[in-house]
């Protein structure tokens, strides 16, 4: 939209006066920031309506994103980006003596998601705004998000995320949407006419859904689509008592409550059906509107399962075909595989979802039912095609437990991957069988970033600098930033190049001095790793090199550059292993940059609260990208693309999407390590993986584990015990000790090209100008495409 900065900081100062009856010079921060919010509210309202009102049309298709976690980040600076504002505001704010940037930073940071998933989801709901799809995100406003996390003496604590306690402004309260969904009870069936049940439930726990509404404001284009979160709430008419009522409550209290006991994961599976049920609840109502019965819904409605915790989609939706719209089964059940996909997000078996038989009966006994249909109709097709044991292993219901990856597979028309490794892999391994069964139901969809978020808010020096040496093309168009590959050889440019990155690492630097009262100096090499804690991640792998280069400066080795390990990671709270590799990262930070003797060339500093926020000043002060996961365990990253957007250098096994990475950019602007993953499977295959003996016979690594136990880290008793015995005792699950030396040796090869400045910035060229087909734009185009049916209005052209 259009208007002067005069006009807008005039309008800012007026905003400021009817929102909080104060002048904008007594106005606090927070005040300015939500008459700010105020001002685009109102200049996005008739857009939001009009799209809302154009996706009534009947024969619009509709895709609904149902995700258990999203983290969007901030919102307004990517608002006015999106609204063509941004600079403006700037301008105003300038003129009133203010900093657009202070009053941003005050929004929250709403923390619905714990990683990958989470952001992905995100950045699909800003992509699919972006190319105009009728997209639309399902979620749960949960009281409080993930912990806000602390260092006390090294150790992660745990701060409960009190996100709400100002208001969100971003958010509408719908409650005339609100929906009822039921609990527990049991289900009367009766015959009504021959082949159809009516079900009547009795004795249930209705719990109260009411929509909250976010808008998704796309790139200049005047689409704005809708992310909607539930919350839990007690009936108004309910005579509930205390404890039943927090039992209500509780269900959008928190993000993941602790699953290590039952009472966990029966508030768990509350959530997903909770957050599933209320949303094609209201999927269905909202259909209804416009059509007047339910046969063709899957012509108009594509329902997306976001990993495996909303998958009870698969029933809920038989539920409501069967007992609400009273379809025979095979109608409901061709209507429901075409409506419904599945995206597998972990090769993980511990997070493919199972719930034992008695919990899950008795907090959904109707969902249960249909779910033994299923699975019966299943075995009496399969079993005399397959076998026994082909259909045992696979079916929904096994081993006392109820499966939720393969029901979400099985009732799902298309499944995929998240980078073309991770789907290979899928089709090999986790999913095999179903591979087997339905391969055309398969296909991989590389995860995405939105470069809106990551280069044009985040990074202003980069994004200017794109603007003045390419034009501006590219930030309608990210692909247009391979244009950059003409000036590869342009001195001024690279070295232009190198200033933006030292320009943003002083920022960075000033935010380390900040939290952590540590100096660091711009002039080192930035290397970052960015990630939840977790161990196939191998945020060990980073630290025993860091103990190994220490060790050698202490022993008066000239390493030839300074280096600053910049980490950010949460560990899951009841995670013990990945708090312990936190402690130790703090611990060795406290010795190393306290130690005078070896002059700062080495430093690390590890940023307490890691989010979405934090990385926004973090990416753009990266030189280093660090994606050193085990082979075959990461199932995409998305941390890898956004820093290389920036022009990280990344240093990457050959894991998940870094594989395509290294396609993208060619093999001498990326440096790569380690096992691959069919030589990680064949050592698990065949058993001769001896991370003792490996230990035993080389003298480096015996200099450097015995770091951990020989008392030479201070604090580290015994966490450096446990983790020294995960790799030699229990033999090194996630082969760090194998990868070691060639790890080293990557970061050696980054050492030398760190110290010929242009061909670094060559290197960093090549990462921005091939990370264009990363953008999330072209991810949900090929969901769209493939997946789900459904075209953008705006679409990006690839070539
Ligand atoms: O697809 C988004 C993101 C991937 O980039 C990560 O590689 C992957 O670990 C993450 N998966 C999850 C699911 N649970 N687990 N583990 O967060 O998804």
């Amino acid at each position: 939209m259009q208007i002067t900065p005069d006009k807008f900081a005039q309008a800012f100062e007026d905003e400021v006066m009817r929102s909080f009856a104060t002048s904008l010079r007594s106005a606090t921060p927070d005040q300015q920031f939500v008459a700010l919010a105020n001002m685009v509210k109102r200049y996005n309202a008739k857009d939001w309506a009009a799209t809302k009102q154009a996706y009534d049309q009947p024969t619009r298709k509709q895709v609904y994103y149902f995700s258990i976690e999203f983290l969007p980040g901030r919102f307004l600076g990517d608002y006015l980006l999106n609204l063509g504002l941004l600079d403006t505001a700037r301008e105003a704010l300038t003129q009133l003596g203010l900093n657009l940037e202070d009053v941003l930073a005050v929004e929250v940071d709403p923390g619905l998601g714990n990683g990958g998933l989470g952001r992905l989801a995100s950045a699909f709901m800003d992509a699919m705004a972006a190319v105009g799809m009728a997209g639309n995100g399902n979620g749960l406003r949960y009281r409080y998000g993930l912990f806000q996390q602390d260092f006390v003496n090294g150790y992660q604590v745990e701060l409960p995320d009190d996100w709400l306690r100002n208001g969100y402004v971003w958010e509408t309260r719908k409650e005339n949407r609100a929906v009822s969904v039921k609990f527990g009870g049991w289900v009367e069936l009766q015959p009504v006419r021959q082949g159809y049940l009516q079900a009547r439930y009795h004795d249930t726990e209705d719990v109260l859904a009411v929509p909250y509404d976010v808008p998704m404001i796309g790139y200049r284009n005047g689409v704005v689509n809708t992310l909607r979160l539930w919350q839990a709430e007690v009936p108004t008419t309910s005579m509930m008592t205390g404890t039943q009522r927090e039992e209500i409550t509780d269900i959008t209290r928190g993000l993941y409550p602790d699953d290590s006991t039952e009472e966990g994961r029966r508030l768990r599976l509350r959530q997903e059906y909770f957050l599933v049920s209320a949303g094609i609840q209201s999927i269905v109502r909202n259909y209804r509107r416009t059509h007047v019965d339910l046969f063709d819904f899957a012509k108009h409605v594509a329902i997306h399962i976001n990993d495996t915790h909303p998958a009870v989609a698969v029933a809920e939706l038989m539920r409501i075909l069967l007992d609400d719209a009273h379809m025979s089964w095979q109608q409901a059940w061709s209507i429901t595989v075409q409506t419904l996909s599945y995206t597998n997000h972990t090769l993980l078996q511990e997070a493919l979802e199972k719930w034992s038989i008695p919990l899950f009966a008795s907090l959904l006994p109707r969902i249960y039912q249909i779910i033994q249909e299923i699975d019966r109709r299943f075995r009496e097709k399969y079993v005399p095609l397959r076998g026994e044991a082909f259909v045992n292993r696979i079916a929904p219901l096994g081993d006392g437990q109820v499966r939720m990856a393969y029901l979400a597979v099985l009732g799902s028309h298309a499944i995929n991957g998240v980078a073309k490794l991770h789907t290979t892999l899928l089709e090999s391994s986790v999913l095999r069988d179903w591979y087997q069964l339905f391969p055309e139901r398969f296909s991989n969809q590389t995860n995405g970033i939105t470069p809106r978020r990551w280069i044009q808010t985040a990074d202003q020096p980069l994004s200017d600098l794109l603007d003045q040496t390419i034009g501006d093309a590219w930030r309608t168009n990210p692909l247009a930033l391979r244009s950059l590959h003409q000036y590869q050889d342009d001195d001024a440019f690279l070295t232009a190049l190198n200033q933006t990155k030292h320009a943003n690492k002083q920022h960075l630097a000033a935010m380390i001095q900040h939290s952590l009262g540590l100096v660091v100096d711009p002039n080192a090499i930035f290397d970052v790793q960015i990630k939840r804690l977790h161990a196939y991640k191998r945020q060990l792998l980073n630290v025993l090199g860091l103990i190994d280069r220490y060790q050698r400066l202490k022993a008066g080795e000239d390493l030839g550059v300074k280096r600053v390990h910049i980490f950010g990671a949460k560990a899951a709270p009841g995670y013990y292993y990945a708090k312990e590799i936190i402690k130790l990262i703090n611990a060795l930070a406290d010795q190393i940059n306290h130690d005078p003797s070896i002059n700062q060339q080495l430093q690390i500093a590890f940023l307490p609260n890691y989010g979405v926020s934090m990385a926004e000043q973090i990416i753009p002060a990266a030189d280093v990208s660090e994606q050193i996961s085990l082979a075959g365990m990461e199932a995409s990253g998305t941390s890898n693309m956004k820093l290389m957007a920036a022009g990280a250098v990344t240093l990457a096994t050959l894991d998940g999407a870094n594989i395509e990475i290294r396609d993208a950019v060619g093999p001498d602007a990326i440096v790569t390590f380690g096992l691959t993953a069919d030589e990680v499977a064949a050592h698990q295959r065949q058993q001769d993986y001896d991370a003792r003996a490996l230990a035993a016979s080389d003298p480096v690594l015996t200099r450097v584990l015995s770091a951990l136990v020989d008392g030479s880290i201070p604090g580290i008793e015994s966490v450096g015990r446990d983790i020294y015995d995960s790799l030699i005792r229990y033999n090194d699950d996630y082969f760090v000790l194998a990868d070691f030396h060639a790890y080293q040796a990557a970061q050696k090869r980054i050492d030398l090209l760190y110290q010929e400045p242009l061909n670094w910035a060559r290197m960093a060229l090549a990462s921005i100008a091939e990370s264009g087909r990363f953008s999330a734009d072209f991810t949900v185009q090929g969901y769209g495409n493939q997946i789900w049916s459904v075209a953008p209005t705006h679409p990006l052209v690839k070539d």
